[in-house]
């Protein structure tokens, strides 16, 4: 084992927990162990947020045993070395009474909120012994595993693997997915944007005022204010971004995709594209120029309601401000089936106005490897990927059952299709779902339908901080450590120049949890798996991420945030020219200043495709960015649109004591004149009725929103027993919202239709 600079934590504090008195509240809960003072350091520890996914670099103490006081780490400039509302109230979630911090087992039917406390060893003992069973009778495939994308998902997986299900999904189909798959079939890799440093900001739906990402929304921010940047906002809601915008149109849900492929057939038409660019770089261009013809910015008005003349104007502003601007590719895509050639309408945008590898445009992330091929030397150490390489097994994935799924089945999967195979049992029936860090029944689709699935299997088992919705149907509840009580592995968090950064623990565990590096090893190994398992523990294991180089190690634990090198932007001379005045070896720059020639892209042409053989394979037609006209409701329907709240993090922190008491409730925001026409008054009692379900909740009588749209912040009215603070507070998104997966992208949709009536 090595010994670094480690502070003075109680190894296996876990065992404590077994001595503490029930003394009332949820069994396992923090509650009902009783509370103790928090121990753990008061200097500064450098690490990682993990009060929603973007995972800030953070620095936090514990002050007198009581508390932990968080901040950004100053390091990380780029998130201006500050935390958000809920990277604030950190400690308010490690101290919950409510939180779980002993296994669980379920002793009634599943959802009856009847739970056993045993020990880890029992837990893995069963959960092991059922695991083998279904293996035998069903095969290892039958079981399915999920974990939202972050430090838990490769724990999960590789017992996945390990195993033999090849049934492994991440929260991609609930989010990023449509860009994710976009972006790799046009450009053969993800692509980031630069907001920071943009002249023109085109944005359909990014609430990065809300929807908070500390170093974009700092970009935007950044942009707005230092840059003079004109910002346009297109959102069926008068969002805080749109309050902050140069323009904002109220766009028909659903409907961007008019408007993207409009602004492409100007930018062509009007000849104001990146002609030199586009000869350079791009494939397809001839068929894709062809398809757009006809989508007029007359043609869109009509089915968006943002008129021709604005679409045009906005058009010709983007081009003048090019390259140093952007058509922002958004994060959660899950607007309309049609996400997949909507993100691809936007990204062909930027295409066309040559702003890759431009400042204030898009660009591919510079790891190490890439880095230091221009460097011509070792600027930054890379990361090697300790471990044993677990076989992949050979069954067919139960998403790539329908093959036009093949391209999110290698990235992160259709989650949702567990819904379906449950259903129809093709191409083979489940009997088991192993998650953590994931409640479905909040944050994919039709919540009664996943009732139905969890309650039909044969085990359950989940990991997570509390009895969430999901959990609270588990036969195993497995309480991982919050990311204040534990120590992980080594991240990337490369931008336009490598950077690393660590989780480590702050204060001693509470109770009887783990990391989840530690459960689902330790549950390997019950089951047989320790040869892939060759180290015991996490520091053995960032030892072995950074080649055993100790003073790296120390460097990145200390300072936290860790980045090598300068900015890089490969058509960007300027940079160009400072990154080969910094290191003699680098390569030399082209005639033009740039790295331009060495702009290569991993697509079967080399260039950018805006066109796609490999779609066009998976589903014919699809090749080409075309039209389609969807229906996201009936006539005498509403649209219902959500997003989120600045002090709440999707379907995780509504019972976070501190930040439920900043806002439990979610009034559904309805235009004055559709309420007027329902006999509604601000604050009055309202019901909500889609084709999935019914829900009850409290109207916001608002002109910011659409009259045929209404609007609800995600998250809320949980329906189970045991998180108090949130259960049936607001209306649940999830339990309106039908089951629907778009093509290519397998995205679930998160727009639908409601009827909308006086309570
Ligand atoms: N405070 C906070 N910050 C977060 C999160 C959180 O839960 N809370 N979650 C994190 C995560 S996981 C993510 S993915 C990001 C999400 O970041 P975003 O995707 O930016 O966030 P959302 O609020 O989901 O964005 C949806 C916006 O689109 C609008 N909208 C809905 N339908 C349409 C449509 O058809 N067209 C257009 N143009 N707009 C539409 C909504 O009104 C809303 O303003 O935020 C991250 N940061
Ligand atoms: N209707 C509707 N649905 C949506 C969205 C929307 O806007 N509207 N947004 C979508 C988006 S963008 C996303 S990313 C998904 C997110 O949805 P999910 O992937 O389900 O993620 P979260 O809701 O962020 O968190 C899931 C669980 O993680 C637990 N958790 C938090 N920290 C830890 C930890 O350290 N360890 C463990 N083991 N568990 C932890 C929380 O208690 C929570 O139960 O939701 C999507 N769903
Ligand atoms: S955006 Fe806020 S909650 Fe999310 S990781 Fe950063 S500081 Fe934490
Ligand atoms: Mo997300």
């Amino acid at each position: 084992m090595i010994k670094l600079d480690r502070r003075a934590f109680l190894k296996g504090a876990g065992a404590s927990g077994a001595a503490c008195a029930f003394s009332g509240g949820l069994p396992g809960s923090i509650a009902a162990m009783g509370a103790e003072p928090l121990k753990g350091s008061a200097t500064a520890v450098n690490s990682m947020c993990e009060m929603c996914s973007t995972r800030c670099p953070i620095s936090a103490r514990v002050v007198d045993g009581k508390t932990v006081f968080i901040e950004g780490n100053k390091a990380a400039k780029s998130f201006g070395g500050k935390v958000c509302a809920r990277g604030g109230a950190g400690h308010s979630l490690l101290y919950d009474p409510q939180r779980i911090v002993k296994p669980l087992k379920r002793v009634g039917e599943r959802g009856e909120g009847k739970w056993q406390e045993i020990s880890w060893e029992q837990a893995y003992a069963e959960i092991a012994e059922k695991m083998q069973q279904i293996k035998q009778q069903h095969g290892a495939e039958s079981v399915v595993f999920s974990s939202k994308s972050g430090s838990e998902h490769g724990y999960v997986f590789d017992l996945a693997k390990a195993y033999g299900s090849p049934n492994t999904f991440t929260h991609f189909s609930l989010c990023p997915g449509a860009y994710g798959v976009a972006a790799q079939v046009m450009f053969g890799t993800k692509v980031k944007r630069d907001l920071g440093n943009s002249k023109y900001i085109i944005n359909f739906g990014h609430n990065l005022y809300e929807g908070i990402n500390m170093s974009e929304t700092r970009g935007l921010m950044k942009a707005q204010m230092e840059k003079s940047a004109k910002l346009v906002v297109f959102d069926p809601r008068f969002s805080v971004v749109a309050s902050k915008a140069d323009e904002w149109y109220p766009v028909k849900p659903g409907s961007d995709i008019a408007i993207a492929l409009a602004l492409n057939h100007v930018l062509i038409a009007d000849n104001l594209y990146d002609k030199a660019f586009v000869e350079r770089y791009v494939a397809g261009f001839e068929q894709f120029a062809a398809q757009m013809r006809d989508y007029t910015p007359e043609w869109a008005a009509s089915l968006t309601d943002v008129s021709a003349k604005d679409i045009r104007r906005i058009a010709h502003e983007l081009a003048k401000a090019a390259p140093h601007a952007v058509v922002d590719f958004g994060h959660r895509n899950t607007f309309t089936p049609e996400e997949f050639e909507l993100r691809r309408a936007i990204y062909a945008a930027n295409v066309l106005i040559g702003n890759f590898e431009r400042k204030g445009g898009i660009y591919a992330g510079k790891k190490a490897k890439t880095y230091n091929k221009f460097a011509g030397a070792d600027v930054a150490p890379s990361l090697a990927k300790p471990g044993v390489k677990i076989p992949s097994p050979t069954a067919e994935r139960i998403d790539t059952y329908d093959k036009q799924f093949s391209l999110v089945a290698s990235m992160g999967g259709v989650y949702q299709s567990i819904l379906d195979t449950f259903e129809t049992g093709k191409p083979y029936p489940i009997h088991g779902w192993i998650m953590a860090r994931t409640n479905p029944m909040q944050t994919m689709t039709d919540r009664a339908r996943i009732e139905k699935v969890l309650k039909g299997l044969d085990l359950v088992v989940a990991c997570d901080l509390y009895i969430s919705e999901t959990a609270a149907y588990a036969d195993y509840m497995l309480p991982e450590s919050t990311y204040l009580e534990r120590d992980e592995e080594i991240a990337d968090k490369s931008g336009k120049n490598p950077a690393y950064y660590v989780r480590q623990q702050v204060v001693e565990v509470i109770g009887d949890t783990k990391p989840a590096w530690q459960i689902f090893r330790e549950l390997g190994i019950k089951l047989g798996y320790q040869d892939y398992y060759p180290w015991d523990d996490i520091h053995t294991l960032q030892l072995a991420q950074v080649h055993k180089d100790y003073a790296l190690l120390k460097r990145i634990k200390t300072e936290g945030y860790v980045s090598f090198g300068k900015p890089l932007m490969l058509r960007e001379p300027k940079m160009v020219a400072d990154f080969t005045a910094e290191f003699a070896t680098a390569i030399a720059a082209d005639d033009d200043g740039s790295y331009g020639s060495h702009l290569k892209f991993k697509t079967p042409s080399g260039k950018i495709e805006l066109y796609s053989d490999t779609v066009e394979a998976l589903v014919a037609g699809r090749g080409n960015i075309v039209f389609r006209d969807v229906t996201l409701k009936q006539p005498d329907e509403l649209y219902f649109i959500q997003g989120k709240v600045a002090v709440h993090t999707n379907g995780a922190t509504h019972n976070v004591p501190m930040l439920a008491n900043l806002m439990s409730d979610n009034a559904v925001w309805i235009h004055p004149k559709t309420a007027a026409a329902r006999g509604i008054a601000d604050g009055d009692k309202i019901r909500l009725t889609s084709s999935a379900g019914s829900e009850e909740g409290k109207a916001l009588v608002t002109k910011g929103i659409r009259p045929d749209t209404v609007f609800a912040y995600m998250g809320f009215g949980s329906k189970n027993r045991e998180l108090t603070r949130a259960t049936g507070k607001g209306i649940h998104c999830g339990n309106l919202l039908p089951h629907q997966t778009a093509p290519i992208s397998g995205m679930c949709v998160h727009t639908t239709g409601v009827k909308l009536e006086k309570a």
